[in-house]
């Protein structure tokens, strides 16, 4: 399987990659953060922080980071709202897995097509330790796909049930750290259990082009930041975060 380096291929594919976005001495100070953040007790649950930019300025800058929203930019257009993000930690051999699953499917208050989550590398990521999987071109036609209840050792509440010849076309989003994917709200994706000895963490970052798509904030559980460009008709409702 080829997989998928061009933002451009974005549309047909669902998703697309971008190597070294973060530096080593970035990446480092990011395994810092999240290191002290476990300590400290932030994770809501076990190897799962929610939403860490609306409670460290660490993190916020993260998802502001100039070089990052380039390549948000570069898949989503100029005009960029930043909705949620959380953090999937799979530490070594702690078998939880990631069922197949559409984010939009978890996020009612937030409308449009044009929304995508980063996958930011916080350490390596592979076939052994786990690294996420996606079906290419399953988000196409945008249909939101039937979910059933997910197992013990799941870290998501519900999945997709996908036939096995269609799991047999997903790509693994193999990378190193400080690399990140982005992908569609509707592509199907997961992860298996880390079986390898190695930490695997990925930082999820969720964007939306204020062109498209919207959130309504009556329902929505944190501040959405205009973090580039215009916010569009709802545009007031939105936290200004844009440079000076
Ligand atoms: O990190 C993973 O294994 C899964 C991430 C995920 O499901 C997501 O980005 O929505």
């Amino acid at each position: 399987m080829v997989l998928n380096t061009d933002a451009g291929c974005f549309g047909s594919e669902g998703y697309c990659f971008f190597s070294d976005v973060f530096g080593p001495d970035e990446v480092l100070a990011m395994q810092y953060s999240l290191d002290v953040g476990v300590r400290a007790g932030f994770l809501d649950r076990d190897q799962y922080y929610g939403e860490p930019h609306t409670k460290e300025v660490f993190w916020l800058e993260v998802c502001r980071y100039p070089y990052l929203l380039d390549a948000v930019e570069a898949v989503l257009g100029p005009n960029l709202i930043l909705v949620y993000s959380s953090m999937f930690i799979k530490l070594p051999g702690d078998g939880t897995s990631v069922g197949w699953h559409q984010d939009n499917n978890y996020w009612p208050s937030v409308h449009g097509t044009d929304v995508a989550t980063v996958w930011l590398a916080l350490d390596d990521a592979d076939a052994e330790n786990a690294a996420m999987r996606i079906i290419p071109g399953s988000h196409q036609d945008y249909q939101e796909m039937e979910t059933v209840p997910a197992g013990e050792t799941e870290m998501l509440r519900k999945k997709v049930q996908v036939a096995p010849d269609m799991e047999d076309q997903a790509v693994m989003m193999e990378m190193k750290a400080g690399s990140l994917s982005i992908h569609d709200s509707y592509i199907l994706h997961g992860s298996q259990a880390n079986e390898s000895g190695c930490r695997r963490a990925g930082y999820t970052i969720r964007y939306c082009s204020t062109d498209t798509a919207w959130v309504d904030m009556d329902q929505h559980p944190i501040p959405v930041f205009l973090v580039r460009g215009e916010g569009g008709a709802r545009g007031e409702q939105y936290t200004d975060l844009r440079p000076e």
